[in-house]
C-alpha cells in the first residue's frame, strides 16, 4: 500500500464536498515545535470552521498518507530525522519504509492522486538567488508545471528571484493568479514590485479559471497568491536586512541544495527576534480561509 486516504477525506470526495490538502515540510521543517504543531491543528480548524475536510499529508512508514490524525500531526512535529522529500527522493523514501514530509511538490503529487484538487501552504519554492551559476531551482516549480492541483500561497519569499521565478512559470504555462492585487504577494510582505498574470477579484472566478483550464486539458497547477493581512506583515526594509544576512551566513557555511530553505527559514526568524514567524503563521491562516472557498466553489460549479 503506497497511499492511505483518511476514511473522511475519502467520504468528502466521493460526495463531491470541499477538500484542502496541507503539507508537512512546514511542518517539520519550516517552523519550530510546538509552534508547528500548534499552527498545523489550527489550520486544520478554520478549514473545518469555514466547511471543507482538511487532509494535512506525509509519509509514515514509507505510506503516503491523506488526511494525518492529529495524533500523527504532533508526532510530526516532533520527531527527529524526518527527511524532507522532494519528488526526486520519493522513491527511496517509500521503498525504506522512511517517514517523510512532504514539500510542495510531493503534496502535489499525493493529494493529485487522492484526487483532491485545492492545496493550501505558506510559501511555494521558487527560482533561487544565483541560480545561474548553481541551478538551484525548486521542484516545486516543475510539478505546478505537470500535476492538477491549484496552490494557495502567500507568494514567493524574497530569498528567492522573483523575477526569474515568474519568468519559469510563464515558459512552463502555470497561471500566476493575483487574490485582489495586481501585484506578486512576497510572503512577509504585500508587494513585491512585480506583477502577477492576472487580478482575480473573487473566489469564485479562480475556480472558474480552474475549471476552464480542467476543460481544456491543460495539465498542470495554477498558482494563486494572496497577500499576508497588512497587520501582519513585515517591514519590507528590516525584511531586506535579514534576507541579505541570511543568505550570506548560508553561502558562508556551504550550506545549499535542498537544506536551504529550511536554514534561511530558521536564520530569518533569528534575525527578526522571531517575528517572522508570527508573520509565516498568519499567512497560512489566511492562505487556508481563500483556499476553502475556492475548494467550496469548485464543488459548486462541478455540483
Ligand atoms: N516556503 C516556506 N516555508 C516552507 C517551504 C517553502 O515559506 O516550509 C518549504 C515547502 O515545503 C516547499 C519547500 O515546497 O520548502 C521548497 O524547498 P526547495 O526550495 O528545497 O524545493
Ligand atoms: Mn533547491
Amino acid at each position: 500500500m503506497m497511499i492511505r486516504v483518511n476514511p473522511e477525506v475519502q467520504k468528502a470526495l466521493d460526495n463531491n464536498q470541499p477538500v484542502v490538502a496541507l503539507e508537512s515540510t512546514i511542518i517539520s521543517h519550516g517552523m519550530p515545535y510546538p509552534q508547528n504543531v500548534k499552527t498545523a491543528l489550527e489550520v486544520e480548524a478554520i478549514i473545518r470552521e469555514k466547511g471543507a475536510v482538511p487532509a494535512t499529508i506525509g509519509i509514515i512508514d514509507g505510506v503516503g498518507v491523506v488526511g494525518m490524525t492529529p495524533e500523527e500531526i504532533e508526532e510530526f512535529g516532533k520527531r527527529e530525522g524526518i527527511i524532507k522529500v522532494s519528488r526526486r527522493d520519493l522513491p527511496v523514501i517509500m521503498s525504506k519504509k522512511l517517514w517523510g514530509a512532504t514539500t510542495v511538490a510531493t503534496t502535489m503529487i499525493f493529494a493529485a492522486k487522492a484526487g483532491i484538487e485545492v492545496f493550501v501552504t505558506g510559501g511555494v519554492g521558487g527560482v533561487h538567488r544565483g541560480a545561474q551559476e548553481t541551478f538551484d531551482i525548486s521542484a516545486d516549480l516543475q510539478e505546478l508545471a505537470h500535476t492538477n492541483v491549484t496552490v494557495i500561497c502567500a507568494g514567493a519569499k524574497a530569498i528567492l528571484d522573483l523575477p526569474l521565478t515568474l519568468e519559469y512559470l510563464e515558459t512552463f504555462g502555470v497561471p500566476v493568479l493575483g487574490y485582489k492585487t495586481k501585484e506578486l504577494a512576497a510572503f512577509y510582505t504585500r508587494t513585491s514590485g512585480l506583477m502577477v498574470d492576472y487580478e482575480m477579484d473573487s473566489e469564485k472566478e479562480i475556480a472558474e479559471a480552474i475549471l476552464a483550464k480542467r476543460e481544456m486539458g491543460l495539465d498542470g497547477g495554477v498558482l494563486v497568491t494572496n497577500p499576508i493581512p497588512e497587520e501582519y506583515a513585515m517591514n519590507k526594509d528590516e525584511m531586506d536586512v535579514a534576507i541579505n544576512s541570511a543568505i550570506k551566513e548560508m553561502d558562508a557555511q556551504g550550506v545549499h541544495g535542498k537544506d536551504s530553505t529550511p536554514f534561511l527559514l530558521a536564520k530569518i526568524k533569528e534575525l527578526t527576534g522571531g517575528k517572522s514567524l508570527d508573520s509565516n503563521i498568519q499567512l497560512v491562516f489566511n492562505n487556508a480561509r481563500v483556499g476553502t472557498e475556492i475548494a467550496k466553489e469548485l464543488c459548486q460549479l462541478r455540483g
